[in-house]
């Protein structure tokens, strides 16, 4: 039979993942065990609804995996998927302290959705990061549906890159927030929980609800503060970044864990009950089990003691790699990161906007996005800055050594696109882009994508 002409694209793909680098801070690579699950027959099963909660967190592995319970499902045949969902609430909760997981998700948008249809009704007051500051399009940009649903209100960074608390702590009591939101998807910062949570309390029935999809991986490793531990109510996040799982979401929170059948009161308390209901039926369907499975096995590599080791090298990565390009005259917002992302701001420092020098790196096998800065006025399509960071590298098993040879290849692709002067013109410098790729190359073939 011929083969689908899908399998030759995914080849390439291979090919591409592994004769490069990626760099861009939200990608990584999975395991083959991680891969061989979401790969696997479980996408064959309808499975709406749940399973039962009982002794989980708090049972051992082994009874989950073999305990059949009666469960909150709509269809049957759901011996093995029910106990493959424990596994994978069970194993969450345990890596971030939460009482409560939903591992059923599919992606970071579905997760903050959940949550915000759990907790608001329509016209709701929501104070989160603004877009051009490092926020998230979820967190109220004009183009999605939340923001027609609900009342977004936006808090900046100041120019030293970090949250404005003063601000946000105004805006809060200005307009009673029910919800306040940490969570971004280009900020260098840890933010202060604390701080925040002082704030949230002071707004009656206000929810504490971060998104940390960025750096989960950092938390259930250990190297970043974990916000259910200072009073947050909710964690939302995608597990393929840091965390190294399928793409997909999870939303953990802490509250009363309870049958999703009935409707609980809306207390900060019942939350868990509340997200459940707003997941399934409120905004999804059938979970793909296949992807929760995958999940499963991802956590559980989470909850080793090599992941530690990993999101230390994570940051020990990163630090090394801004500070490199620093000394080659980048000039990085926030002055450097004190987690896995760089974000650099490429017009300023050159003169070149980020999006050309995308493509220029693109061209020698060096993967990152073109992003904008704070107060950028280059647009989405021409912003000034690049972001890019050290998650999928360090899984890849590059350490600080390496690091500085790719801030010395970032330097000379700068330096290409400073002479060529126009993205127009980039091919000029062809000969010498691919002898810089033939070096990323070999040493991009040394380190081998985990599961290729
Ligand atoms: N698209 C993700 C990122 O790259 O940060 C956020 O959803």
């Amino acid at each position: 039979m011929e083969k689908d002409l899908v399998f030759s694209l995914i080849e390439n793909e291979k090919k591409r993942e592994s004769e490069g680098f990626e760099l861009i801070p939200s990608e990584n690579y999975v395991s083959k065990e991680v891969l061989a699950a979401a790969g696997s027959i479980l996408t064959n099963k309808y499975s709406e609804g749940y399973p039962n909660f009982e002794g989980v967190p708090g049972n051992a592995e082994e009874k989950i995996a073999e305990e059949i319970l009666p469960n909150y499902r709509y269809y049957g045949g759901q011996e093995n998927i029910d106990r493959i969902e424990r596994l994978a609430i069970d194993r969450a909760c345990r890596l971030f302290n939460a009482d409560h997981a939903n591992v059923q998700p599919h992606s970071g948008a579905n997760a903050n959705e959940a949550v915000y249809w759990a907790w608001c009704e329509p016209g709701d007051k929501i104070l989160a990061m603004n877009l051009g500051h490092g926020g998230h399009l979820t967190h109220g940009s004009p183009v999605t549906r939340s923001a027609h649903i609900y009342d977004f209100i936006a808090y900046g960074t100041t120019p030293e890159g970090d949250i404005d608390y003063d601000e946000l702590e105004k805006l809060a009591i200005e307009h009673q927030p029910k919800i306040i939101l940490i969570g971004y998807s280009a900020f260098m910062k840890i933010p202060d929980f604390k701080r925040v949570a002082k704030i949230g309390k002071k707004i009656p029935g206000c929810l504490l609800m971060a998104d940390m999809a960025h750096v989960a991986g950092l938390i259930a490793g250990g190297e970043h503060p974990n916000p259910l531990d200072f009073g947050f109510n909710v964690m939302t996040t995608t597990t393929h970044k840091t965390l190294r799982g399928p793409r997909s979401g999870l939303i953990l929170s802490k509250g009363n864990v309870a049958s999703p059948l009935r409707k609980p009161e809306k207390t900060l308390e019942n939350i868990p009950i509340l997200i459940d209901r707003a997941v399934f039926p409120g905004t999804q369907g059938g979970p793909l089990e296949h992807i929760i499975a995958a999940k499963a096995v991802a956590f559980g590599e989470a909850l080793k003691p090599e992941f530690k080791t990993y999101a230390k090298n994570i940051k020990k990565n990163a630090k090394v790699l801004a500070e490199e390009l620093v000394k080659a005259g980048f000039k990085l917002c926030g002055g450097g990161t004190e987690n896995h992302l760089i974000l650099a701001n490429v017009e300023e420092s050159f003169g070149v906007n980020g999006k050309f020098y995308e493509k220029a790196l693109d061209m020698v096998g060096l993967t990152l996005n073109a992003n904008a800065v704070p107060g950028d006025k280059g647009g989405a399509f021409r912003p000034s800055g690049v972001r890019f960071g050290t998650p999928a590298m360090t899984t890849r098993g590059l350490g600080t050594k390496e690091m500085k040879q790719i801030a010395v290849w970032m330097k000379r692709v700068m330096d290409i696109c400073v002479g060529v002067g126009t993205e127009e013109n980039i091919l000029n410098a062809k000969e010498e882009l691919d002898a810089i790729r033939e070096e990323v190359k070999k040493l991009a073939l040394e380190y081998p994508v985990p599961a290729i």
